[in-house]
C-alpha cells in the first residue's frame, strides 16, 4: 500500500457503485475456444468493513474472521451474515502511519483444541514497533482474551512505512512471519541484504516448543552467520503471500519502489534481489549480475499500477479456469491478474478490471477466492461469469 495510492482511493469513494468491468479472460491458443468471463459478487450483501487488511477463515468452521487495519477482527457468521467482534486490540495498536495497524492473524493449525491465535501489529512510539503475539480465545472460539498476549517478537521499524507484517503457518507447522525493510525508499540501511538483521525478511519459526519460540534446525542460518530466523531475505516489503494448498509452494508478492512490482516463489535461502534489483531490473548498482539473486516468476510495471497485492493459487471447483492459476492484483489500479504456475515461462492473463482497492485476498476452505477493498470495505467472491 501505498500513501499516493490511498488519495486516490478517497476521491473515487464517491462512486459508491461499484462498477466492475468484467474483461474477458483470453486462454492461450489450443486450450480452449472459449472466452470465459469472471465477476465480482458481493460477500456479505452491503455490509462493509473499515479499512479491511486480511480474512480468514476459521480452522473448526465456515466463519469469516475480517482484520480492520485499526485493531478489531470482526467473525462473520456465513450463513446469517452476523458480524461480532472477535477482538479488538486497538488500544494497543498504532495505526496512524499508512502501513501501520493490525496486519496479522493466524490460528493455529489445531485451534479447535488449542484455541491458540497470533496477531501482527504495529505498536505506538518512535520508533514503530512490530510485534507478532499470542493470544487464546475462549472455548467456544468466539472471543479471543485479549488479557491473554504473550509476545512472540518484536522488532524496532526504523521508518513508518513497509512493515509487512503477514503471519501465517504452513504446510509444516511452522510460523512464517513477513517483514518489510524497515521503510523509507530505496532501502538506505540495505536491510534487504543484511541477514544479520530480520527486517526485509522472510522469517520461520516453531512456536509448539520452548516459549517464546524456538528456530528449527533446518532454516538456512540456524548454524551459520545470520539470523537463525530467517527463511528468505532480500525483500522490500512483502504484501500477502500465501502456501499454494496442493503442493505447498510459498507464492510472495514483494511491493516494488517506483518502477516494478513482482510475485516470487519462494525457496528456503533464497535471495530475492532487494536493493540490488528491482523486480528483474538492477536498482542499487548499475551492474548487477548476480547469480544468487532469484528474479521474480512474473512482474509488471507502474504503467499497469503502483502496488502489489499478493493472493492465492486457485484450487477451487466453480471457476475450472482457473484451477492452478495464481491470482494476484495492484492495489491502486484494481487489476487483477492471473498466471498457469505450471507454464514457464509465466504467462501473466488480465482476469478483471475492478474499481477497488484490493488490499488481501482471502481463500475458502473449498478454495474459493475473495478479494478485499480496503477503499470502501467491500468483500466480494470472484464466480464465474454469466
Ligand atoms: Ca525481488
Amino acid at each position: 500500500m501505498k500513501l499516493s495510492c490511498r488519495h486516490s482511493a478517497r476521491n473515487s469513494t464517491v462512486k459508491f457503485t461499484i462498477r466492475l468491468i468484467v474483461v474477458t479472460l483470453w486462454l492461450n491458443a489450443g486450450l480452449a475456444t472459449a472466452t470465459p468471463q469472471i465477476e465480482l459478487v458481493a460477500e456479505f450483501g452491503n455490509r462493509t468493513f473499515a479499512k479491511p487488511l486480511a480474512m480468514y477463515q476459521a480452522p473448526d468452521s465456515r466463519d469469516w474472521f475480517v482484520v480492520e487495519q485499526a485493531g478489531r477482527i470482526l467473525r462473520v457468521n456465513t450463513d446469517k451474515k452476523v458480524a461480532r467482534v472477535f477482538a479488538d486490540i486497538s488500544t494497543r495498536i498504532d495505526s496512524e502511519p499508512n502501513e501501520a495497524g493490525l496486519l496479522g492473524l493466524a490460528f493455529h493449525p489445531r485451534f479447535s483444541s488449542n484455541r491458540r491465535v497470533f496477531l501482527s501489529y504495529t505498536a505506538g512510539g518512535d520508533p514503530l514497533i512490530s510485534i507478532v503475539a499470542e493470544y487464546r480465545s475462549n472455548k467456544t472460539g468466539d472471543r479471543l482474551e485479549a488479557d491473554s498476549e504473550r509476545i512472540v517478537l518484536q522488532l524496532d521499524q526504523p521508518f513508518g512505512n513497509h512493515n509487512g507484517g503477514q503471519i501465517s503457518f504452513g504446510t509444516d507447522g511452522y510460523l512464517y512471519i513477513g517483514f518489510g525493510d524497515g521503510g523509507a525508499a530505496g532501502d538506505p540501511r540495505g536491510n534487504g541484504q543484511n541477514t544479520n538483521t530480520l527486517l526485509g525478511a522472510l522469517l520461520r519459526l516453531d512456536v509448539d516448543h520452548e516459549k517464546p519460540y524456538t528456530v528449527p534446525a533446518d532454516n538456512p542460518f540456524y548454524s551459520r552467520d545470520g539470523r537463525a530466523e530467517i527463511y528468505a531475505y532480500g525483500l522490500r516489503n512483502p504484501w500477502r503471500w500465501s502456501f499454494d494448498r496442493k503442493t505447498g509452494e510459498l507464492w510472495l508478492a514483494d511491493v516494488g519502489q517506483n518502477k516494478w512490482e513482482e510475485i516470487n516463489r519462494i525457496s528456503k535461502g533464497g535471495n530475492y534481489g532487494w536493493n540490488i534489483r528491482e523486480g528483474r531490473h538492477c536498482f542499487r548498482d548499475r551492474q548487477c549480475s548476480n547469480k544468487k539473486l532469484i528474479d521474480p516468476i512474473a512482474e509488471y510495471s507502474h504503467d499497469q499500477g503502483c502496488s502489489v497485492t499478493g493472493g492465492y493459487v486457485y484450487r477451487g471447483k466453480k471457476i475450472p479456469l482457473l484451477a492452478g492459476w495464481y491470482v494476484f492484483a495492484d492495489y491502486c489500479s484494481g487489476t487483477i491478474w492471473g498466471f498457469d504456475t505450471q507454464q514457464t515461462p509465466a504467462q501473466v492473463m488480465q482476469i478483471l478490471k475492478t474499481e477497488t482497492n484490493i488490499s488481501s485476498f482471502a481463500e475458502a476452505h473449498d478454495g474459493e477466492l475473495f478479494i478485499l477493498d480496503h477503499g470502501k470495505g467491500g468483500i466480494f467472491r470472484l464466480v464465474p461469469g454469466r
